[in-house]
């Protein structure tokens, strides 16, 4: 037996141990925010609702005691952590004392100790190559291992794998097998599509003009190019003084424009770099979500808003909350729009703390401090800086504190973020985590000057 079937063999044993306890009785399910914990919720809530088992759902971005202190306050009779708990195991124990917890993740481990908890990881079972599975898939097989009947719920766990950007031209083991089942159940439907993206929410004119991981000569970056290129086809691309999405189109069509597109490229690439797998869910509740990358990221800024629950029950086929998870994209969007648009008008103010070392932003209240990460992560990226150049962002949450997120600009390597940040962090009080060139962390909002004072000694 591979150390594949030794993960699979595992998860559903724990399955099954798990089912037989929990059936009919109260169970605390606590899931990371993302869309691979959005998806674990959805799929265990299905696999519970199957067994009359009844729920509490949390999520969470970190474990922090105070929000481990409540889970624990729900007196539950058993609870699970999905995509989340492998990092901070024996702070979960202590909480748990003599409770019965399962952790369902694909983290690194905090520890190999025998905890008084039941741990299914592929990490554990030694499968140790990256994207092999993501914490939904982990869930997946523990709910075949409750009912095998759970297979109909293997799309959740490809949703879940695509979030976590574990789809590289294809999958790897673990996501290939459920990859298999859900394309058997024909929740997920595979094809080879020319490499576009936003193709079935943008209008096909915006498609080809942003193509710009295909580039396309004399179409990318081009809207009179485009309009000649779709001409050129017969294809019309309005209809009724509405601009056409891809799915407007009729097969031939779509052939065609893929068919111009290689023969345009010609000998420059060769064609399994332009034709990517497609994921397609023939369920969704929307329209723009059939693509599952487009689907991925839609449930993503639900999660990043903090409306967990549109996510979960968006992926869960309900339309009202589908529609509402759409507008959030927007919403989120446009938070990460304001972001940089603060940044720019701190930097005319002059009123940014900007140096060759560091660059901190402070944005108080004027954005969601659930995106503070992925604007950090944004600005690292965008060239802005010289590599090596630390982005500290700050913003406040609902419950008045500061949270922080540091990265470093242009994945610049021997950077120890998590260690300058618990350094800082311990001067102030409050929690940390992350790694190397990524770090988060939360302080009360009354130390933030000193905070801040510390975090400019640092670099
Ligand atoms: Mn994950």
């Amino acid at each position: 037996m591979s150390l594949h079937d030794d993960f699979v063999d595992a998860a559903t044993k724990a399955g099954k141990e798990f089912v037989e306890v929990a059936k009919g009785k109260h169970v605390a399910l606590v899931t990371h925010f993302d869309t691979d914990g959005l998806s674990s919720a959805a799929l265990l809530e299905l696999a519970f609702d199957r067994e009359n088992i009844s729920y509490v759902t949390m999520h969470a971005q970190s474990l922090d005691e105070i929000f481990l202190d409540s889970v624990f306050k729900t007196d539950s009779d058993v609870y699970v952590f999905a995509d989340i708990g492998a990092t901070v195991l024996e702070k979960i124990s202590e909480f748990a004392n003599d409770k019965l917890v399962f952790v369902l993740d694909h983290h690194e481990p905090s520890t190999n100790d025998n905890l008084h908890l039941v741990h299914i990881n592929p990490l554990v079972s030694g499968v140790t190559e990256k994207n092999s599975i993501s914490g939904s898939g982990v869930c997946y097989f523990f709910a075949m291992g409750m009912n095998k009947d759970n297979r109909t719920l293997a799309h959740l766990a490809v949703i879940g794998a695509i979030g976590d950007s574990q789809e590289d031209n294809g999958f790897q083991d673990l996501n290939n097998r459920i990859l298999q089942h859900a394309v058997i159940q024909k929740t997920v439907v595979l094809s080879k599509q020319i490499k576009l993206y936003g193709i079935n929410s943008r209008p096909l004119l915006k498609v080809l003009e942003y193509s710009s991981d295909v580039d396309i000569p004399g179409v990318t970056n081009d809207p009179k190019g485009v309009k000649d290129f779709l001409d050129d086809l017969g294809i019309m691309w309005e209809w009724n003084g509405r601009l056409k999405k891809w799915f407007n189109l009729r097969p031939f069509e779509q052939a065609a424009i893929t068919e111009k597109i290689l023969e345009l490229k010609g000998a420059q690439e060769d064609d399994s770099k332009l034709l990517v797998y497609a994921y397609s869910l023939p369920n969704a509740p929307r329209r723009e979500m059939i693509d599952i990358r487009e689907c991925a990221t839609i449930i993503n800024a639900s999660g990043r808003l903090e409306q967990y629950r549109v996510g979960v029950n968006t992926l869960k086929g309900d339309r009202d909350a589908a529609q509402i998870a759409s507008m959030n994209l927007r919403v989120y969007k446009s938070a990460i729009r304001d972001a940089l648009q603060i940044v720019d008008d701190k930097r005319a103010q002059g009123t940014l703390i900007e140096n060759d070392k560091l660059v901190l932003i402070d944005f108080e209240n004027k954005i969601p401090s659930s995106i503070v990460g992925i604007v950090a992560s944004i600005l690292a990226r965008n060239k802005i800086y010289r590599e090596g150049v630390v982005v500290c962002t700050l913003g406040e949450t609902s419950t008045d504190e500061i949270k922080v997120s540091l990265r470093v600009s242009l994945s610049a390597k021997d950077f120890k973020l998590q260690e300058v940040l618990s350094d800082a962090v311990s001067k102030v009080g409050g929690t940390s985590g992350g790694h190397d060139n990524a770090a988060g962390a939360v302080i009360n909002k009354d130390k933030k000057e000193e905070f801040i004072e510390s975090i400019k000694a640092s670099f």
